[in-house]
């Protein structure tokens, strides 16, 4: 969880005051709509799970060397184990696989806070291991260890790392920005 708040604060740390996403969803509907990055958090982000429902592509701008470089990055619905019981999530999780394979890059980001929780859907899932697998055969994988300030998390990291180990994993924190450095570091590097 904290995919679409890491886009817009990872928008906003490399100097963004607004963010224009793209929306493209599993029905062939497309439109653009540009916000302020504090209204993109307040309109995109929910505390339950399956908010994002569509590609939401932005463009970033990474300092490569003296100058920048666009990049598209499309931010997208959750992976879950198993059969969703509504068909929207369902549709929007098989767009999110197409555009995995499709990607140059992956971003893959797993809630380190849930990993020792019981009560949570279980973190990481087996869904998370089969993206891996395709995502390291790509240029560019790194997987963001989210939710770094609550507690439990570097237990949880800790937990991620061996379960993914020989894999470049960051631990962040979405919302205070914990860990953006070495992300923009990561995907320069890796363009
Ligand atoms: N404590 C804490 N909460 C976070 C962090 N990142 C995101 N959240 C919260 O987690 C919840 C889900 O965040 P989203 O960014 O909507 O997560 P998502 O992965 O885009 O979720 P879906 O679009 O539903 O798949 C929100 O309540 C966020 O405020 C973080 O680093 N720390
Ligand atoms: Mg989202």
């Amino acid at each position: 969880m904290g995919k679409t708040t890491f886009l817009i604060n990872f928008a906003e740390y490399l100097g963004a005051k607004t963010i224009e996403f793209e929306f493209a969803f599993p029905d062939g509907t497309k439109f653009k709509k540009k916000y302020p990055c504090k209204s993109a958090i307040s309109d995109l982000v929910d505390e339950n799970s399956h908010k994002t429902l569509a590609l939401q592509g932005a463009t970033l701008e990474i300092p490569v060397g003296k100058g920048k470089k666009k990049i598209q990055v499309i931010d997208t619905t959750g992976l879950i184990d198993g059969i969703h019981e509504d068909p929207k999530v369902r549709r929007s999780i098989s767009q999110t696989i197409y555009e995995v394979l499709n990607s140059q890059m992956i971003i893959h980001i797993i809630d380190g806070s849930a990993v020792t929780k019981e009560d949570l859907p279980s973190s990481p899932s087996e869904v998370d291991f089969q993206i891996s697998q395709i995502a390291r055969l790509k240029k560019g994988y790194v997987i963001l260890v989210n939710k770094m300030d609550l507690p439990g998390a570097e237990e949880g990291l800790k937990i991620i790392e061996e379960k993914f180990h020989g894999n470049v994993i960051i631990p962040v924190c979405a919302i205070n920005k914990k860990g953006f450095k070495e992300v923009k570091t990561f995907v320069a590097y890796n363009l």
